[in-house]
């Protein structure tokens, strides 16, 4: 059987047989991406109303494709108090708001109580607002810093009212590259250990890949065989999400960005090695809005949400600073060809616009 038919029959593919992937035509390749993708969600694409938060850019770590922490190429330090916070989940509540996506940078002085104390004020006010953050980044820093285990933070995060998990600081597993791009933060093995113990609590996670900078295919392969590897024991991934690097203000000086044939190879090939993991996200902040709707015929079937406020990737060049509107959103999906699904966190329809 030739690779083609055996990824048509359903059949996992090997580490090998992904990376010659890469070699196909553009378009074939994403022909065979879209029947996976129409075979499972036919001509949705899911969205949420959501707002993310970045409630400080103080930062231990140092990761050289970082243009949002502070302590590097950016002076303007904040921190946010749990009011402003609060005041930002009021208003996003009364405009239709279903999640929260709360990532911050690694605050060495603000104490555990300001990183999860907002959770249970967000959770006892807004208990119908899904509550997605720390990333297993934050959790390994967390847990570092003030002396408990993964567990005991896990623990803290379900008590003090977290929902689920967002995928970041994931970037590339491949040790040596990681070592290369962001030295000192969670290694991947631990990654996987947060994410495999937060899966074992019954709770949802989603996984990302930083791509488009100094890693190889072979790499990108093999971060998608690792995610794999984890999916087949827990099942506990909602969604794989490419993250296109943003080439700005930061310390890994790529002067050549990624194209949008590369871009959209990546995405159709994770449809077809994670056949294991539903969705696949086309984050339209790093990828534009434009290029995450082509993506909707290679592969993927999500869009994030409508964002609000996004400081993390717009530090970096990104054009993501104000979110995009509920309405010029849906429009886009429509004139794309897609149905607009709103969704929640987990995947669950709220609405067909
Ligand atoms: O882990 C940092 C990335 C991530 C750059 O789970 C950069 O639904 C591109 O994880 N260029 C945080 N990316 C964002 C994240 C995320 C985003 C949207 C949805 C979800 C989800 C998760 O941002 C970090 C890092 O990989 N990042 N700098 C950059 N220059």
């Amino acid at each position: 059987m030739n690779l083609k038919d055996k990824i048509l029959a359903g059949h996992r593919i090997s580490f090998e047989e992904a990376l010659t992937l890469y070699d196909m035509e553009l378009f074939d390749l994403g022909e065979l991406a879209d029947t996976i993708r129409k075979n499972r969600h036919g001509k949705k694409t899911y969205f949420n109303i959501n707002r993310h938060i970045n409630p400080t850019n103080v930062c231990a770590d140092v990761c050289k494709f970082c243009a949002y922490s502070a302590t590097r190429k950016n002076p303007n330090q904040y921190t946010m108090t749990h009011d402003e916070i609060l005041n930002i989940v009021k208003d996003i509540d009364s405009r239709g708001a279903k999640e929260v996506h709360i990532v911050s940078a690694h605050n060495p002085n603000t104490g555990l109580e300001w990183y999860l104390e907002i959770f249970k004020k967000i959770k006892s006010a807004y208990p119908h607002i899904h509550v997605k953050a720390l990333t297993a980044a934050e959790v390994d820093f967390l847990s570092r810093h003030y002396g408990k285990s993964y567990d005991e933070i896990l623990d803290l995060m379900v008590q003090n009212g977290v929902d689920s998990m967002p995928g970041g600081g994931a970037e590339i597993f491949d040790e040596k590259v990681r070592d290369y791009i962001c030295k000192g933060k969670v290694t991947s093995e631990q990654w996987f250990e947060i994410h495999r113990k937060w899966h074992e609590r019954g709770k949802k996670s989603n996984v990302t890949m930083l791509f488009g900078h100094v890693e190889s295919r072979a790499n990108r392969i093999d971060h998608m065989m690792r995610i794999r590897s984890l999916q087949d024991v827990t099942g506990g991934f909602n969604c794989f999400i490419p993250l296109v690097y943003q080439t700005e203000n930061n310390y890994l000086n790529i002067k050549e960005p990624i194209t949008a044939n590369e871009i959209l190879k990546t995405m159709a090939i994770s449809r077809i090695v994670l056949d294991n993991v539903p969705h696949l996200k086309a984050y339209w902040v790093t990828s534009t809005v434009n290029l995450a709707l082509v993506a909707q015929e290679f592969g993927a079937n999500d869009l994030d949400g409508t964002i609000e406020k996004e400081s993390i990737n717009s530090a970096a060049g990104a054009k993501s600073a104000n979110g995009v509107k509920l309405e010029d959103f849906t429009a886009l999906i429509k004139n794309s060809g897609f149905i607009p699904v709103e969704r929640d966190s987990v995947y669950n329809e709220i609405k067909v616009w």
